[in-house]
C-alpha cells in the first residue's frame, strides 16, 4: 500500500483520540485553561514526526491478516489497531519532550523543543507525565473488554520500563562535568541503544500488532524480537551517525552528541581506530559545551573518513538481516514480510 496515503488514513484517526482525551479531562471539571493546554501539548508533540512506529502497528496487523490495503479491515478494527499504534506515538512524545530536556536539545522535528517553548519551561515534566498517562486511560477506554487487555499493560509497562533504563545508562556514561573516553566502548554503546530506541521502537510495535492477532505464542514473539532488535540498533546507530553528519533540515533536530558527551556510535567507532595524537586531540575537545571543539571533534571524524566506515557497517548489517529474514518460520502464521516492511521503512534513511 502506499506510504503516503498509509500515513494519511492513519493521522485521520488523531483527532477523534484528542477529542476524546478532551471529553475525559472535561468531565473531572477541569477548567478551561487546562483542557487547552494539555490539547496544545497533545498536538504539538505527538503526531509531528515520521511516525513509522505507530504506523508499523497497522502494517503488521495488514501482514499477518493476509490484506494488502488498510480499507480491507473493517472499520472498528482499524480504529483500535491504529489506536494502539497512536499509543507508542504517545509514549514516543513522553521520551521525546522529557529526553530533550536531559539532553538540552533545540529543535525537535523542525520546532523548538516543547519545554523551549514560550511559558512552558520546566511545566514540560509534567507534560510529558500526561503524555504516558494518555496511553493508559485510552488503554482502557478501548480495550479493557478484552481478553488480551492485560497482555497489552505489561507490555507498555515492561517496554517503558526498558527504555527508562537505556536512559539511565545513555545519561550516566555521558557525564555534563567529566569526560572520560575510557568508559566509552561499541558494546556498552550496543546495550545503551537496545534498551533506550529498539525495545519501544521496533519490538513493541510488532508485538502489540501480535498480541492483537493472537499470534503470541513463545516461538513467534522470540522470533520476532531476535530480528526487531537488531533492526533497533542499526536504527539508533543511523540515529547518532545523522546527529553528527545529517543536515538540521533534513533530520529536523540540531545534532547535540559531541556537546552533550554522548557515548554515540560515531565516537567509539572513531576511538577504535584513532592513533593516540587523535586520540589527545578526542580526549581534548569531545563532551564541551562549545562549538569550537566540536568542529575539531567533526574535522577529526571527516580525517577518519567515519561516514565510509558507517556505508560499509550499513551494508554488512543489511546483507546479514536478510539471510536472518530468510530463515524465518512462518508455519505458525509469523510473515517475514513483517520485518523486511520494517527495514524498507528505514534503509539508507537521510531524517
Ligand atoms: C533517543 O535517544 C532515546 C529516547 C528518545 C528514549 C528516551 C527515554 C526516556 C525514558 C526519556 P536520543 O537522545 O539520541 O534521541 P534524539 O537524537 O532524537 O534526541
Ligand atoms: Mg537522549
Ligand atoms: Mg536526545
Ligand atoms: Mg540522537
Amino acid at each position: 500500500m502506499d506510504k503516503n496515503l498509509a500515513k494519511e488514513k492513519f493521522l485521520q484517526e488523531f483527532p477523534d483520540l484528542v477529542d476524546e482525551l478532551e471529553q475525559l479531562v472535561r468531565s473531572y471539571g477541569m477548567p478551561e485553561d487546562a483542557i487547552d493546554w494539555f490539547k496544545k501539548s497533545l498536538n504539538y508533540n505527538t503526531p509531528g514526526g515520521k511516525l513509522n512506529r505507530g504506523i508499523s502497528v497497522v502494517d503488521t496487523y495488514l501482514i499477518l491478516k493476509g490484506l494488502n490495503h488498510y480499507d480491507e479491515i473493517p472499520p472498528l478494527e482499524f480504529k483500535k489497531i491504529s489506536l494502539l499504534g497512536w499509543c507508542i506515538e504517545l509514549l514516543q512524545a513522553y521520551f521525546l519532550v522529557a529526553d530533550d530536556m536531559m539532553d538540552k536539545s533545540i529543535t525537535r522535528r523542525g520546532q523548538p523543543c516543547w519545554y523551549k517553548v514560550e511559558n512552558v519551561g520546566d511545566i514540560a515534566i509534567n507534560d510529558s507525565f500526561m503524555l504516558e498517562g494518555a496511553i493508559y486511560m485510552l488503554l482502557k477506554n478501548h480495550f479493557k473488554k478484552d481478553s488480551y487487555y492485560s497482555d497489552l499493560l505489561d507490555l507498555f509497562h515492561e517496554i517503558t520500563f526498558k527504555t527508562e533504563l537505556g536512559q539511565l545508562l545513555d545519561l550516566i556514561t555521558a557525564p555534563e562535568d567529566h569526560v572520560d573516553l575510557s568508559k566509552f566502548s561499541l558494546q556498552k554503546h550496543s546495550f545503551i541503544v537496545i534498551y533506550k530506541t529498539a525495545y519501544y521502537s521496533f519490538f513493541l510495535p510488532v508485538a502489540l500488532a501480535m498480541i492483537v492477532c493472537g499470534l503470541n505464542n513463545e516461538k513467534d514473539m522470540k522470533q520476532a524480537h531476535d530480528l526487531l532488535i537488531p533492526l533497533g540498533e542499526y536504527f539508533q546507530i543511523q540515529d547518532d551517525y545523522l546527529d553528527c553528519f545529517g543536515k538540521p533540515e533534513d533530520i529536523g533536530k540540531i545534532g547535540t552528541d559531541i556537546q552533550d558527551n554522548k557515548c554515540s556510535w560515531v565516537v567509539n567507532t572513531a576511538l577504535k581506530i584513532c592513533n593516540n595524537e587523535q586520540r589527545s586531540i578526542l580526549d581534548k575537545n569531545y563532551g564541551i559545551k562549545s562549538n569550537e571543539n566540536e568542529k575539531i571533534v567533526k574535522d577529526l571524524f571527516n580525517e577518519l573518513k567515519i561516514d565510509q566506515i558507517y556505508l560499509n557497517y550499513e551494508q554488512d548489517f543489511v546483507t546479514d538481516l536478510k539471510l536472518k529474514i530468510d530463515k524465518i518460520d512462518e508455519s505458525r502464521g509469523f510473515k517475514k514480510q513483517v520485518i523486511t516492511s520494517f527495514l524498507n521503512k528505514i534503509y539508507k534513511r537521510q531524517k
